[in-house]
Formats: structure tokens, C-alpha cells, sequence
């Protein structure tokens, strides 16, 4: 995917102007959500991935906390995930990726932003698990998070939260979940997690990972615990040859 990681001193690679840019980071969740929105509409795109740990200078022109994701349309700069997947859903309406319906939609979004402001939380909180948390405690914490999502695919009653092709919902949750195997005790949570309660969350982790769109973006859990023992140890983190 992309380039090497170009780091300060890098000029910024010349653009197609018929080319939609995306400014990137190989293992970032966020990064990946605009990547699975750009695929899912089909979007002709190139991808610049920024070495994180010595950021190139014009970094800061395109996101005033020097972060990925950034897309360049051309005529806009469009930083943070959310923004940029609002705005290819505003520009390339096809596939829709929200449901037609105002009302359904805002639930929608409200959904997404609750995941960003408390969910994302809990599952850095899972994984890192500073407070040295035992098995049953850090599953006490997963199973209110999990069973909204599954209550929410049972009201649903489709195979996605967006129905039989995955939406936004879907794609804007899916780098996390595809992170869980990273998660340390990650086997002896599954183990405890293996009720019948999340059967529908379930198949949805299935079919995701078999979803043509989600598989192109989709990075072994090898690499994605390689890149955090990196970053926990604040070593220089080699983004190429991870
Ligand atoms: N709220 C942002 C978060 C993006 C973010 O945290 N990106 C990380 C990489 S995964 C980043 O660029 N970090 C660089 C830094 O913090 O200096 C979004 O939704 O796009």
C-alpha cells in the first residue's frame, strides 16, 4: 500500500490533479477507515504515508495537529477520518453508505461518534491494560461495548449494520475489531466471550473479514502487534519493513 514512509527533509511527491490524495500511516485505524470508504466507492486514489516519528516539514500544512489521515481532492484538504469519509459520502453518493432515511442516518452517525468518544476508549484501555486488569475484569469491561453491537444487529435484523453490504457503521468500527487479536490475552477473552449472546456479532466478524472491499485493506495480526511492541517501546518504529 503506497510509498515508503517519507520522513523530514522528503519533498512532497509531485500530484495528479484527476487523483484523489490520501496522506497515510501503514498500521493507523483511522488512516484505514478512509481507505475502506475510497474502496468501497471504487475511488481512484494514491496514497503518501508519513513517517510518523519525523514528520516531514509540510506535514503541518495539511493537518494542524500534523496527524493521518489528510485528503487532497485537488481544490480541498480535508483532515481527520470522520471528515474525509463524510465528505466522499457527500461527493460520490454510490454506493450510499448511510441509509436514505434523515432520521436513520443521524442515528447512524451518533453511533460512530459514540464509538470515537467512548469505545475506542475502552478497547485501548483492553489493550494496554495499565491497571493490570485479570481476565474477567477487562471482559466485565467488553461485554456492555459488544452487546450494544449485538443488540443493534438483532434490531437491525441484517447481516450488516447497514444491511447486506456493509455502510459506514461498518467500515467505521471495522480497523478495531480487526485489531482485537492483538490484544494480549486475546484467546482467553475469546474463550470467555463464546456465548450464544453474540452470535449475530459473530457472523458479522465474518463476513467482514471475507468482505472483497475490508480484505484489501486487512493487515496480519502479526504485523499489527509487530507495529505496537514498536511504538510501546518507543524505538524508532521501521514502517517499511514491518
Ligand atoms: N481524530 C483523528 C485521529 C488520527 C490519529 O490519531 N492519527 C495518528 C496515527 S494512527 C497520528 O497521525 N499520529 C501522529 C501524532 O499524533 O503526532 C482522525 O479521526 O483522523
Amino acid at each position: 500500500m503506497g510509498t515508503v514512509h517519507l520522513a523530514k527533509g522528503s519533498l512532497l511527491p509531485p500530484k495528479d490533479p484527476n487523483k484523489l490524495r490520501l496522506y497515510s500511516m501503514k498500521f493507523c485505524p483511522f488512516v484505514q477507515r478512509a481507505r475502506l470508504v475510497l474502496l468501497a466507492k471504487n475511488l481512484d486514489h494514491d496514497i503518501v504515508n508519513v513517517h510518523l516519528q519525523n514528520k516531514p516539514d509540510w506535514i503541518w500544512s495539511l493537518h494542524p495537529e500534523e496527524k493521518v489521515p489528510v485528503l487532497d481532492t485537488g481544490s480541498k484538504i480535508i483532515p481527520e477520518s470522520l471528515n474525509i469519509c463524510d465528505y466522499l459520502e457527500e461527493t460520490y453518493p454510490n454506493p450510499p453508505l448511510y441509509p436514505k432515511d434523515e432520521t436513520l442516518k443521524l442515528k447512524d452517525q451518533a453511533i460512530i461518534r459514540n464509538f470515537g468518544d467512548l469505545h475506542i476508549k475502552v478497547f485501548y484501555s483492553i489493550l494496554f491494560n495499565r491497571q493490570g486488569l485479570s481476565t474477567g475484569e477487562l471482559i466485565q469491561k467488553a461485554v456492555p461495548v459488544l452487546e450494544f453491537y449485538e443488540n443493534e444487529l438483532l434490531k437491525r435484523g441484517s447481516d450488516f449494520f447497514n444491511g447486506s453490504e456493509p455502510g459506514m457503521v461498518d467500515y467505521m468500527i471495522w480497523p478495531w475489531v480487526e485489531r482485537i487479536p492483538i490484544i494480549p490475552n486475546a484467546i482467553e477473552l475469546y474463550e470467555a466471550l463464546r456465548f450464544e449472546r453474540f452470535e449475530r456479532l459473530r457472523k458479522w466478524f465474518g463476513l467482514m473479514m471475507e468482505h472483497s472491499v475490508v480484505k484489501k485493506t486487512i493487515l496480519p495480526a502479526e504485523r499489527h502487534r509487530a507495529f505496537g511492541f514498536q511504538l510501546m517501546a518507543g524505538n524508532n518504529i521501521d514502517y517499511d519493513n514491518i
